[in-house]
């Protein structure tokens, strides 16, 4: 079963094999955990980018769905681009988070890595109220089936660790 951690940091800092990016359906870049994946790890990530644009994904990539690109210089070998959805307060959307969660497993799966760290998907600029964030998030790495050994959650401030890990002590 899949080992959940939990660290305060910089994702473009982990020493893991993947690196999961909160982006946009545009894969062209934005603020963020965006901003700071393509500014560390250089131009070959935005170049895949591109290329995935300019291929199987003209009309960019789907709420709730994950692809996968080079991690360019930083430590990680892959990127793992997902798009989570923007909070609404008249519309259930958290099937959607769950989704990146799932997908960006999978993708992982598929790429046969052990270690994979995640981001606070939507809890910024989306919008996602935190708790909940963090409840749909753990939760969903949880039950989703998967080769990946250590699943690492990394929060940016105190405020989404103590979060995660309150949401993390509910479920264990
Ligand atoms: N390492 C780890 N967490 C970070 C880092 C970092 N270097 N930087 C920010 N966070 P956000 P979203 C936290 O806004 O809500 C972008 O413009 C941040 O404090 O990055 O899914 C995309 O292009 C927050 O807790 O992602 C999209 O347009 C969490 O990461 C849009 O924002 C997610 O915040 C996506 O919004």
């Amino acid at each position: 079963m899949v080992e959940v951690t939990l660290v305060r940091g910089d994702i473009t800092e982990q020493d893991v094999d993947a690196v999961v990016n909160a982006a946009n359906s545009s894969l062209l870049g934005g603020g963020g955990v965006d901003c700071a994946i393509h500014r560390r790890g250089g131009p070959d990530i935005l170049a895949a980018c591109r290329a995935l644009r300019a291929g199987t994904l003209g009309g960019g990539l789907p709420t709730g769905r994950a692809v996968a690109t080079t991690a360019g210089r930083l430590p990680a070998r892959y990127v793992i681009h997902v798009v989570g959805p923007v909070w609404s307060d008249v519309q259930d959307r958290s099937h959607l988070l769950r989704s990146c969660y799932e997908q960006a497993l999978r993708v992982a799966d598929e790429l046969g890595v052990a270690s994979v760290a995640f981001p606070a998907v939507s809890a910024g600029a989306y919008g996602w109220p935190l708790d909940d964030a963090a409840r749909i998030a753990v939760s969903s790495v949880l039950i989703t089936p998967t080769s990946v050994r250590e699943a690492r959650f990394v929060l940016f401030d105190n405020a989404s660790h103590t979060a995660f890990q309150t949401a993390l002590d509910a479920l264990r």
